[in-house]
């Protein structure tokens, strides 16, 4: 019997488990301190086997997939984050930029390979104004009918605002009615004061983050969140991270799903830090899915983590995996290149491995048929 599979009401080894446990069995909601005592349990797998027992209730046996492609249209911003190893400043070496005509032809490529889903983020233009962002959307939509375009982090979407002299509800209005789906969760770092001062000065701040996410749920956008662990964050600012999250979450509703960010300290800044190991890459799930209590998914990105650690995830809370990523540029783990694939069988073969059932979800979680070379949603199309 492995750890995970242990009757979850045996005991644990760390009393403060067997408090939260009460808790929860209870149905009370977790709060920092309870939080704060899960990230400093030295009884790892009683954690898992909580977060596993909330994860099973929830989900079952499924671990959910899906086939997408990043599109990281420019490196080229005008901040400077210290963990950020992807941008380079406006007229320097390596800066680099995609035509529409190219991200046209990327999304192009990314439906023909069968992909549901454009995943498509950049760093901060100078130069471009809304309306470019305006007819990427549009453009990626007359040629792709089907795909669903998540992109623009919300500090993307409060720089569009900024050069375009355009309330945030206005820019997602009209990128939404030109194509736009959802956004993504980037860009929400660490919710704290202090580790913004730190190491993201320039970006905007937890306030702004939320009020766009905010804005984005009120039109009828859905979106995830994100948090990026292991630099100079503490564990309670982790904790109070998921909580404004919950809070959202309780009045929007509007969030899709919680990924964890394992940073990747390499080339940035903060390369002399060591960055989160494998424990702390599966103690950051766990945990999310105890805080989360209203969020339905927590997500483990195999490109920051590794896909074994990913594997590891699924038993300790994660009950989806991102993605059949074919190219991704944000980071690059031990001098990959940016062609980075998860195939389909691989993804199975992980998610059976872990006794669990693949199925493979479009954005908004509904299940995707395949059949002789196309695809639809199982609970729209009869
Ligand atoms: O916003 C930047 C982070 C984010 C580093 O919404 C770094 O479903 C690690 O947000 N090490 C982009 N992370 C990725 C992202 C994402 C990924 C997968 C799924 C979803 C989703 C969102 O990556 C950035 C920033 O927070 N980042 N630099 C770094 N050195």
């Amino acid at each position: 019997m492995s750890v995970v599979d242990t009757p979850t009401r045996s005991a644990f080894l760390d009393p403060a488990l067997t408090r939260i446990d009460a808790r929860l069995e209870a149905g009370q909601r977790l709060d920092q301190a309870d939080g704060e005592a899960l990230f400093a349990t030295p009884d790892l797998h009683g954690l898992g086997r909580l977060a596993n027992r909330v994860r099973r209730r929830r989900h079952g046996d499924v671990a959910y997939y899906n086939i997408n492609r990043h599109i990281n249209y420019t490196n080229v911003c005008v901040l400077r984050c210290k963990f950020c190893s992807f941008y380079r400043r406006p007229g320097a070496e390596g800066g680099y930029q995609f035509s529409l005509d190219q991200i046209v032809e990327q999304a192009r490529q990314a439906d023909a390979a069968g992909a549901t889903e454009v995943h498509i983020v950049g760093g901060l233009h100078p130069d471009w104004r809304l309306d470019h962002y305006v007819e990427m959307m549009s453009r990626i939509r007359a040629a792709c009918p089907r795909l669903h375009v998540k992109a623009f982090t919300a500090i993307e979407i409060v720089h569009f605002s900024r050069v375009s002299k355009t309330p945030v509800e206005r820019v997602l209005t009209l990128l939404k009615e030109a194509g736009l789906g959802s956004l993504p969760g980037g860009g929400a770092e660490v919710f704290s004061e202090r580790v913004h001062a730190e190491v993201f000065k320039n970006k905007v701040g937890t306030e702004h983050w939320l009020a766009v996410h905010e804005a984005a749920h009120r039109i009828g956008l859905r979106s995830t969140a994100t948090m990026l662990y292991g630099h100079v964050e503490t564990p309670g600012e982790r904790v109070a991270h998921m909580l404004r999250l919950r809070h959202v979450q309780d009045r929007t509703g509007g969030f899709t799903a919680f990924i964890p960010l394992h940073f990747v300290p390499d080339g940035s800044e903060l390369a002399h830090l060591p960055g989160p190991t494998a424990l702390d890459d599966i103690r950051a799930i766990a945990v999310a899915r105890l805080m989360l209590d209203n969020f339905d998914h927590v997500k483990t990105f195999w490109i920051m983590t590794g896909q074994k650690t990913s594997q590891l995830a699924l038993l300790y809370g994660a009950d989806d995996i991102d993605g059949t990523v074919v190219f991704y540029d944000i980071t690059h783990r031990n001098g990959s290149g940016t062609h980075q694939e998860m195939t389909v069988e691989r993804m199975h073969r992980l998610i059976r491995n872990a006794g669990l059932t693949p199925v493979e979800r479009d954005t908004l979680y509904r299940r995707v048929i395949r059949d002789k070379g196309t695809w639809r949603v199982a609970d729209i199309v009869a």
